[in-house]
């Protein structure tokens, strides 16, 4: 699956536009209103960014991974709130059902979740099961012709947004193969919302808890039909998910770094610029070499990612987004505490956006998996000989 060549340049061009014209102007009214703006949500709809990745026979535009790499890219040199907006639609809110659904569940959802009809979020996370995701407590037991769940979701993006999730549940014993992924939509009785969470960066991003008490799902939403997968169907997911993520950093690195050398083309100290100076210098090499390397990561694994059968996990790739999400996560991390060096003080301070994107990016190496997770499967496949 893949746009054809000269649709996917147009689609880029009008990306880039978008993010200059009407996103970079915004990203002020993003941070006071700590939302996004309903006309910009309305606009994205109309451009078909909730339907990146959905195939054009549901809908959707239908680009390979290497082309969503390289619109997330763009995405990434702006406020990461935008993108959060449909990055679940696009992401781990749909593609379960894309790669281990059935047709009835693929025809029934992804047209509406490609036009932003219905928002998707990915409801894994639990209050006790983080970085451990087999040990997930939410229980859903059968019930005739349905399943109850009972349980409590963390820091779920774009909860408060979505009209439906997918969430796993355990229907069966303990460990992986007891999971089960179901497609949850909001409005069942029993099903509520917790406060906002409150933040260190990403402001205008959702995200908040998901209580089901006693929510009555039919079995006919258990992703595939068949319980006892989800804990694959959420790892598939979460492989793609972190090449996606790898992307937004290596975009949100290019940002900083254009920012950085501005700045040191425009301040001024001991009679010259900055810039001039090679300290400065080496700062800016060093995060363009770095920037560089992360984006040839994220080539490589997409490209990989692309040639593999689609919705067959292969653990070398897995493997390789496990690198990829580590290295460009921590680059970015670096990049920006450069980038805030690079300012001096006036880094420190809120009127420069490094302020704001520094803190905004040390989110990327803590979800999808954080860097540690990464290297947990990094280490096990060496050892495995994958
Ligand atoms: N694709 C397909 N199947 C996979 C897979 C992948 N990428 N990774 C693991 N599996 C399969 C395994 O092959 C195994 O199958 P079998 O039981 O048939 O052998 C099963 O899933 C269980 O795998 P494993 O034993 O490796 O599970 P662990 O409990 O040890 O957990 C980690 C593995 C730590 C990698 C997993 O829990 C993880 O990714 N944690 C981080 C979760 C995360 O990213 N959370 C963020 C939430 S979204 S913001």
């Amino acid at each position: 699956m893949a746009l054809d060549n000269e649709s996917f340049d147009l689609l880029l061009a009008t990306v880039q536009r978008f993010i200059r014209d009407r996103l970079v102007p915004a990203e002020n009214a993003v941070e006071e209103l700590d939302d996004v703006p309903a006309d910009i949500v309305a606009d994205m709809k109309e451009m078909g960014l909730f339907g990146l990745s959905i195939p054009e026979q549901y809908g959707g535009i239908g680009l390979s991974m290497s082309q969503e790499c390289r619109v997330a890219y763009e995405f990434g040199q702006t406020a990461l709130a935008f993108r959060s907006v449909f990055g679940t639609n696009v992401g781990i809110g749909s593609q379960g059902i894309l790669i281990d659904g059935t047709e009835a569940q693929k025809a029934d959802y992804l047209p509406r979740v490609a036009s932003g009809e219905l928002m998707m979020s990915f409801a894994l996370t639990e209050p006790d099961a983080g970085s451990d995701a087999a040990a997930i407590k939410t229980r859903g037991e059968r019930d005739g012709d349905f399943y109850v769940l009972n349980g409590g979701k963390r820091f779920i993006t774009n909860a408060p947004r979505a009209g439906a999730f997918t969430l796993m549940a355990r229907t069966d014993g303990p460990g992986a193969g007891g999971i089960s992924s179901f497609i949850v939509p909001a409005d069942l009785p029993g099903l509520s919302l917790g406060k906002p969470d409150k933040k260190m960066g990403q402001r205008g991003t959702k995200t908040c808890d998901v209580i089901l008490e006693n929510v009555r799902v039919p079995a006919a939403n258990i992703i595939g039909g068949v319980p006892g997968k989800g804990f694959k169907t959420a790892m598939k997911v979460l492989d793609r998910g972190r090449l996606h993520i790898s992307a937004v950093a290596c975009g949100m690195a290019q940002r900083i770094l254009n920012e950085a050398v501005g700045y040191a083309r425009e301040r001024k100290q001991f009679g010259q610029a900055i810039g001039e100076f090679q300290l400065v210098q080496a700062m800016l090499a060093d995060s363009q070499a770095e920037l560089y390397a992360g984006w040839a990561m994220v080539q490589d694994c997409a490209a990989r990612y692309d040639a593999k059968p689609a919705g067959k996990s292969d653990p070398d790739v897995s493997m390789r987004a496990a690198c990829t999400k580590m290295f460009c996560t921590e680059m970015v991390g670096r990049v920006a505490d450069r980038g805030v060096q690079v300012h001096g003080g006036a880094g420190y301070i809120n009127e420069y956006k490094v302020e704001r994107f520094y803190r905004d990016v040390r989110l990327l190496r803590l979800y999808e998996g954080t860097t540690q997770i990464q290297q947990l499967i990094i280490g096990r496949a060496l050892m495995r000989g994958d």
